[in-house]
């Protein structure tokens, strides 16, 4: 099988279970279709029901959205051994050439859960304030260092005694700075900010002038080559 031959932004969403990770790909899709060639690749431990959710939110074209079924957690697929899920990714790129954004949903896990760098080249950490106001304080590598930390279901705070505002500062405090979102399905203004960093993210990747978060080292992995044989490597990148 030849190698595609446009590599697109791959994008990550990682987060604990049920933080809105499905919901926030559906959002993307919903609000960025028309202006981008999307993708989106679902892991799911032993279903492909997330898939089979954003199929039917009829936000995109049901084939361009694609199951991984891990078997395993989340973790291992999306960092440790990341093999099935570049290789659906590419499957993805060369089937529906050229894709500008590929968006990868990682398995629900906890707060350890980090895509390699091997995999995507940004990353969105999703919390909800259902989880706690506190949650953000407790860093962890998607916390401290995603791309762009979410805090989601903010219309649910009052149900939960969550502060938003104080959530956000922790946030940014445990991230140095770097950009956290408040957002909610039924907050149209936070929709808007979302689709702007998604847009911003795409032309940073674009341009060459992003650097991959790793939190730890890069994981071996295998790429389907020109020749369609199956190359494992290593690399320092
Ligand atoms: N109130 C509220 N609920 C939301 C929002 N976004 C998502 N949800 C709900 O949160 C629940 C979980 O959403 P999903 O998008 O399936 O979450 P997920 O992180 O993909 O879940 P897993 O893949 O199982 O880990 C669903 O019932 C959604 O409808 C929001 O902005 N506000
Ligand atoms: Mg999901």
């Amino acid at each position: 099988m030849p190698k595609p031959t446009t590599r697109s932004f791959r994008l990550g969403v990682a987060g604990p279970v049920g933080t809105g990770k499905s919901s926030l790909i559906a959002m993307i899709c919903r609000e960025l279709a028309d202006e981008l060639r999307l993708g989106v690749i679902t892991n799911d431990i032993y279903t492909d029901e997330d898939a089979r959710l954003l199929r039917s939110a009829g936000v995109l074209d049901p084939e361009r959205i694609r199951a991984v079924e891990t078997g395993a957690c989340p973790h291992t697929a999306i960092r440790d051994d990341v093999t099935p899920n570049l290789i659906a990714v590419e499957d993805l790129e060369r089937d529906f050439a050229p894709l500008d954004v590929v968006l990868v949903e990682s398995g629900g896990d906890n707060l350890t859960a980090t895509f390699s760098p091997a995999l995507v080249d940004a990353q969105i950490f999703v919390l909800d304030v259902a989880g706690g106001g506190d949650v953000a304080r407790k860093g962890g590598p998607g916390i401290a260092r995603a791309d762009l930390l979410v805090v989601n279901k903010t219309d649910l705070a009052p149900y939960v005694g969550v502060d938003v505002p104080q959530m956000v500062t922790d946030a940014e405090a445990a991230r140095g700075g770097k950009p956290v979102l408040a957002l909610s399905r039924t907050d149209l203004d936070s929709v808007a900010k979302l689709k702007e960093w998604v847009l911003a993210m795409t032309e940073v990747v674009r341009s060459g002038h992003h650097t991959p978060v790793d939190p730890g080292p890069m994981a071996p992995h295998s790429h389907v080559g020109d020749d369609g044989v199956l190359i494992s490597h290593t690399h320092a990148h």
